[in-house]
């Protein structure tokens, strides 16, 4: 009834619109056939009708009267002028000429309750894009946008028109967390680099973002009941750079760009190894006993903070409770990995007081694979990254697994001996490595247990964002594809073809993507 009614009101939209009209424009639209060929991620069904919508300067965006439809509507417009220079209005009242119209709106109805969940009606004069929520009516403006060639078609009247295929698209993804995670602590990311890698990601229907902001080499985020945090802290990295942090209203900035891409940060202060920049601001922190030195180099393991000392959880309790109020999302990352220098009891006690004070910020902690050691509160996430045999453990204890194994998703390994940027430790992985490969089965943990999959940046060896893009590109579109995408209709030989079509993409966004011999990109 609630999808009659709204279809009846943009009926009378587009009457009334249609009606300032004066002469209808008799095109001769081509057939084209709707395909997968530049869609990634794969979507769940796709049926071709052979007709072609015209995008072009009679285009109107029209959404329901809601207001995160209609910035979804804006935000629309505002690719496809980047893409094609046409300004497509969105909710026009003035009387414009419209003879096709993108129409945005939510349904209840869909035979899944997953929020992410959208369908596409492509017909000759109108698009219907259907959302479950406004998260899924998000992702189906990426697939329009994957649909609109890079050309436009000048044949067919004296101005440019992008001819989009028409059919249908029904199409939802297959996990809920599908995220990169960014290292801005080896190496210092600006926010205008942390947004650029953003952007893109949202294009791949990614919906979280890590953001590892703690490390030996640096603190990277402003925590104003512990300044010496940033003041001490933020000022080395790998290589003697000169770091960098972020106030807490650019973090607010990074959270807000990114909402606006229906993707959640997920912040991670790693603790309590890898805490040396934590300890070089406050002494009273450390637990090595050592002298504290700011730290340029890359090993791992060699530093803790004191586990048996109640400040140290009064100092975690703050910087938890400010980093929760800045954070909308459900998740906080406490790390917990490779504190080689901490004994196990000590350890053990760490995670589960840490987990407490997470849970008491309202936050659901997210940990590396070693915290399952550890009791921690019961809807704590697992983040498998070394050990199979913890996410199993992780699992037995109720928890939800990340999938993220450094075998196969880690994006600062090298592709091959020939990479000029990257790390080796734990595998080469060429861009068939990282996409071959079943994160259902993957870990033997039941399906209903894996949360999703992150694909993690670290970024001894970067420094830059063409250094990012290098090590990334086209790795983590593959990590897209696996989070979102079911094993039916993945095939690595079907991936080659649709992965070379991102070339014009990239090359439009000036990401510099490692051109793999894999590939034979779309000149
Ligand atoms: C292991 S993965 C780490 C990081 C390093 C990375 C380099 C993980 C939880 N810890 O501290 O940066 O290897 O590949």
């Amino acid at each position: 009834m609630r999808t009659f009614v709204k279809a009846t009101a943009l009926l009378i939209i587009v009457l009334v619109i249609g009606g300032c009209t004066p002469q209808k424009r008799k095109l001769d639209l081509p057939n084209i056939m709707l395909t997968t060929d530049n869609l990634i991620p794969h979507p769940l069904e796709v049926t071709a009708t052979n007709g072609s919508f015209p995008l072009d300067n009679y285009t109107a965006i029209i959404t329901s009267d809601d207001e995160d439809l209609k910035d979804i509507g804006l935000f629309l417009s505002e690719k496809i002028t980047a893409a094609t220079d046409l300004h497509v209005p969105v909710n026009p009242s003035e009387a414009t000429e419209i003879e096709s119209i993108i129409s945005i709106q939510l349904k209840g109805d869909f035979d899944t309750d997953n929020p992410e969940a959208y369908s596409l009606e492509i017909r000759k004069d109108t698009i219907y894009l259907y959302g479950a929520s406004a998260a899924g009516a998000f992702r189906g403006i990426q697939t329009i946008l994957q649909l609109i060639p890079m050309e436009s078609n000048n044949d067919l009247a004296n101005y440019s028109i992008w001819t989009i295929p028409t059919g249908t698209i029904a199409d939802a993804p297959q996990f809920e967390y599908r995220s990169a995670m960014l290292d801005v602590a080896r190496h210092f990311f600006t926010v205008e680099e942390v947004k650029k890698y953003i952007d893109v990601l949202s294009y791949y229907k990614m919906n979280n973002f890590h953001l590892h902001l703690t490390d030996d080499q640096g603190w990277r985020i402003e925590i104003k009941s512990w300044p010496k945090l940033t003041e001490i802290g933020s000022k080395s990295e790998v290589g003697g750079g000169e770091g960098g942090f972020y106030t807490q209203d650019e973090y607010t900035d990074i959270v807000k760009y990114a909402a606006r891409r229906y993707i959640n940060i997920v912040p991670e202060i790693d603790m309590p190894g890898h805490t040396n920049a934590a300890s070089l601001s406050y002494p009273i922190l450390n637990g090595n006993g050592k002298e504290l030195a700011p730290y340029e180099g890359i090993e791992v393991g060699f530093s803790t903070f004191d586990c048996r000392k109640d400040t140290v959880y009064s100092f975690i309790d703050d910087v938890i409770g400010e980093l929760a109020a800045l954070t909308p999302g459900a998740y906080i990352h406490i790390g917990g990995d490779e504190s080689h220098t901490t004994s196990k009891s000590d350890f053990n006690y760490f995670i589960n007081r840490v987990s407490k004070i997470v849970e008491k910020h309202g936050k659901q902690m997210i940990g590396w694979d070693e915290v399952v050691h550890a009791e921690v509160v019961e809807n704590s996430v697992v983040q498998y990254w070394n050990k199979k045999e913890n996410a199993q453990e992780g699992v037995k204890k109720g928890m939800k697994v990340i999938l993220s194994p450094a075998t196969k998703a880690y994006l600062d390994m090298k592709y091959d001996t020939e990479s000029k940027h990257g790390l080796s430790w734990a595998a080469y992985i060429p861009v068939e490595t990282g996409y071959n490969w079943s994160p259902e089965t993957f870990a033997e943990i039941p399906q209903e247990s894996i949360l999703g999959i992150e694909a993690p940046l670290w970024s001894e060896t970067i420094s830059n964002f063409d250094e990012l893009a290098y090590l990334a590109f086209p790795r983590v579109i593959g990590y897209a594809e696996l989070g979102w995408t079911t094993e039916e209709n993945r095939n690595w030989d079907n991936y080659k073809i649709r992965l070379a079509n991102q070339a014009p993409y990239l090359k439009r966004e000036d990401v510099k993507y490692y051109p793999t011999k894999e590939i034979d990109w779309k000149k």
